[in-house]
């Protein structure tokens, strides 16, 4: 063999040895360079679209918060047309929960929303803090919008870690996670944040008089005009969860998560729906959890679910496990495993249509005319949706059935 020949055998061989031992010690490598993953390369979903009943005429451009009313005002069979959905408003709000030195990140996350959907609609927003927030905060925020503010203090027993936690414990687990390098494994404010918005923002004063809430945090950007209202799309089919981005969860924060859940719903299968999306997240029957959830940082929901008896079931049964303390259980796979056991699998809504960034993962339509519709700043080709951390093929898979 000539020599050259040998240097490039030398050549592929170490390649095929280095990509064998990435794959084997790299579970995200493995993913992203699955087979599976390969083929399905360039995939466009088939994601139902929200109906053009639903956007507002092009030259609506009212300031609805002036002649808002509630979407009682559907008519008989729950059907929206063009004009109901300019002339309604559903009973929602914006929630950002967010410390004073996330300011900046609030102004810009506000002004994205502001100019692309809400400037025309005038949904009113709740900031919640565990400390209160300072002028400052307030007036860069409130000068961004026509819509009303309101600045929330956390009650303390929603926030912080309970007395019944055993601390020592709790350390332990925080300094091991440290030491094994997993994300915000050694932080006691990151766990109070995942525990709150998992069980009590919306029992917060400022909540209760809303149904819908739009979740948004600082330093995320909205990628694409948003000419209609996913509250009320939401409202009118019967749906209860919206989310932009799905993937998988880090295993090492949730080790002992999914054997709560199967207790719980073994415990309560009266809470369990009948047409659940349970197949999304367990490929054998829900013995063992594929990771996958909603990515939760975007949330668009129906309060009623998380206010429920099953939730608040849930909820406090997990909340007993003591897993928010001493594993580190986020808030996301806490919110999309409930959605996926209480609500039918139809009441799960994947919104294509809305642009969304949260570092370092941005969701960009996927067809063309809703690209060019939304006018997007976003790069349809760098789409999170088929990444190979991404679940939205087995989203696919599951709906297709
Ligand atoms: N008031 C308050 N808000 C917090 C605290 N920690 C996080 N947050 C907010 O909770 C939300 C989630 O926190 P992030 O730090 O963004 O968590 P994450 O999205 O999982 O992680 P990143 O990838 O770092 O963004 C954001 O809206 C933060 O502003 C805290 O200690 N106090
Ligand atoms: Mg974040």
């Amino acid at each position: 063999m000539q020599t050259w020949a040998r240097y490039l055998l030398l050549v592929f061989g170490m390649l095929i040895i280095l990509h064998s031992i990435l794959r084997f010690s790299h579970e995200d490598y493995n993913r992203a360079t699955s087979f599976s993953n390969l083929v399905k390369t360039g995939q466009k979903h088939e994601a139902p679209l929200v109906p053009d009943d639903y956007y507002f005429p092009k030259d609506s451009n009212a300031n609805n918060s002036a002649n808002a009313s509630t979407s009682a005002n559907a008519n008989a069979n729950g059907n929206a047309n063009a004009t109901l959905a300019v002339d309604r408003r559903a009973n929602a709000t914006f929630v950002i929960l967010a410390r004073n030195s996330d300011i900046n990140g609030a102004v810009r996350s506000v002004r994205d929303i502001e100019d692309r959907f809400n400037r025309a609609r005038g949904y009113p927003y709740v900031f919640l803090n565990e400390e209160p927030f300072s002028e400052e905060f307030q007036s860069r925020v409130r000068v961004l919008s026509g819509s009303k503010m309101e600045f929330g203090l956390i009650p303390r027993e929603h926030w912080y870690q309970p007395e019944w936690i055993d601390e020592e414990k709790a350390k332990k687990e925080r300094e091991r996670m440290e030491q094994e390098n997993i994300i915000y494994g050694g932080s006691v404010s990151y766990r109070n944040m995942c525990r709150f918005n998992s069980g009590f923002f919306f029992k917060h004063e400022l909540m209760q008089k809303y149904r819908w809430y739009w979740r948004i945090e600082p330093e995320v950007h909205f990628h694409c005009d948003l000419s209609f209202d996913p509250f009320l799309f939401m409202e009118d089919n019967n749906k209860v969860y919206g989310w932009t981005i799905t993937m998988y969860e880090f295993e090492k924060t949730i080790p002992t998560l999914w054997g709560h859940v199967r207790d719980f719903m073994g415990l309560h299968p009266e809470y369990v729906a009948e047409d659940n999306a349970m197949g999304f997240m367990s490929h054998d029957g829900g013995n063992k959890y594929n990771l996958c959830h909603f990515w939760s940082n975007f949330e668009i929901a129906d309060m009623h679910l998380w206010r429920g008896p099953a939730y608040t079931a849930f909820f406090e049964y997990l909340d007993s496990k003591g897993g928010f303390y001493y594993e580190r259980w986020g808030d996301a796979p806490v919110h999309s495993i409930a959605a996926a056991i209480f609500a039918n699998k139809s009441q799960l809504h994947f919104f294509d249509e809305i642009g969304y960034e949260h570092n370092p993962y941005t969701h960009c339509p996927q067809k063309v005319e809703t690209w060019e519709k939304g006018r997007c700043s976003c790069d349809m080709a760098t789409s999170f949706d088929y990444n190979g951390y991404s679940c939205m093929k087995q989203w696919d898979n599951f709906i297709r059935g």
